[in-house]
């Protein structure tokens, strides 16, 4: 049997390997990162992130190599920034925002009016409220207390629904509710007043789509821009999110283009802030799903980075290690979903080629 000592000794006579080297995720054979990738083309690369991510250091290696843009995922939504009414911290994203700062990273903003992720005070609190101050002082808060240091800001986020069944196809929330149609030019306007030169941006999902409904989403975000624009609110971009499904929904590569043109067409710019792909629906073999989620980014980025004002692409997380499976079902038979560029380990995945393609196709702009 060997000895403690000799043991040691063995040890210690391995050649020492620097932490960077042990931390480095596979990189053989992938090229270039995205980040220069698309920054040769004029185009931001990055994805969103948390603290909590950050805390893992082969993570952040791993994303300081291919992002040259962040984004909260949800520490600057209402409900993590503002749970007692009154009593703001941004303190989450502040730290974020140090990271990206020290790496020389940018940051963007999201979000600040949406229907969604609001603590339970707020919307009895709009029920109630005299004034539209219930969110003009909080997004005056949030830009004034970032100003001249986000990319961009989602000021308004998923205000289109045509399944509400309204004529204009706005969502039926409760902002709607007590303020009309307005409150999405309220909220622009007073963004602007608080950080003049940021880019603001009305960000939703469900563009790309076939079908009817995808039909009347695209005709209602074209008509909702054009509105603001004519009536001199300062949207300054359209947020693409850009969340596809590899096996249950389908690109429709003609109405997207078709679609993205009509928005280049009004002047304003397009960022595609958060896609991803929902694996769910197909085999348990993940050689076929890969492929099918390279495939459908590819259906959608083929489009949309040819568009000329498209500026920024960002993916709704790096690395499939933080996704949730949607069931314990799910995550026996099929294990941790594949939708991003880094599977679980942090290995590239399929998908990341086709981004790692798309963007080298894409003019410089
Ligand atoms: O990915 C986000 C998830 O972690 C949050 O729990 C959820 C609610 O805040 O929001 C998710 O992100 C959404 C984004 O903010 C807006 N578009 C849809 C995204 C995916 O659901």
């Amino acid at each position: 049997m060997i000895s403690r000592r000799a043991a040691l000794a063995a040890l210690a006579a391995i050649p020492a390997i620097g932490l960077a080297e042990t931390l480095r995720p596979s990189l053989t054979n992938d090229g270039p990162s995205l980040r220069a990738l698309a920054g040769s083309r004029g185009i931001a690369f990055g994805a969103a992130t948390a603290n909590f991510e950050l805390r893992q250091r082969d993570f952040t290696f791993a994303l300081l190599r291919d992002c040259g843009i962040i984004v909260p995922e949800y520490e600057l939504k209402r409900d993590l920034t503002e749970p007692v009414q009154g009593q703001i911290d941004f303190s989450a994203t502040d730290a974020l925002l140090d990271f990206a700062r020290r790496h020389g990273l940018l940051i963007r903003g999201h979000t600040l009016v949406w229907y969604a992720s609001n603590p339970p005070w707020l919307e009895p609190a709009v029920a109630a409220a005299p004034d539209e101050r219930i969110f003009t002082d909080y997004v005056r808060a949030a830009m004034r207390h970032y100003a001249g240091r986000m990319h961009s800001w989602d000021v308004v986020n998923e205000a289109i629904q045509p399944q509400d069944g309204r004529a204009d196809a706005l969502r039926d929330s409760f902002w709607l509710r007590k303020f009309g149609p307005s409150y999405i030019d309220t909220a622009f306007l007073a963004a602007r007043d608080a950080d003049p030169s940021a880019l603001l941006v009305y960000n939703d999902y469900g563009l790309e789509e076939e079908g009817a409904i995808h039909d009347q989403r695209r005709r209602a975000v074209l008509k909702l821009l054009e509105g603001m624009i004519a009536r001199g609110v300062p949207v300054g971009a359209l947020g693409l999110q850009g969340h596809l499904a590899a096996f249950t929904r389908k690109v429709d590569q003609r109405k997207l283009e078709a679609f993205l043109n009509e928005v280049r067409a009004t002047g304003l710019r397009i960022l595609i802030t958060e896609h991803d792909v929902d694996d769910g629906g197909g085999p348990v073999d993940f050689i076929t799903r890969d492929r099918a989620v390279a495939d459908a980014t590819r259906r959608f980025l083929d489009v949309a980075l040819d568009n000329r004002s498209t500026m920024a692409l960002l993916t709704w997380g790096l690395s499939d290690r933080f996704l949730k499976p949607e069931s314990m079902r799910e995550q026996l038979l099929r294990g941790t979903p594949r939708s991003l560029p880094l599977d679980a380990a942090l290995q590239t995945t399929p998908m990341r080629a086709a981004i790692a393609d798309a963007l080298r196709n894409a003019r410089p702009r």
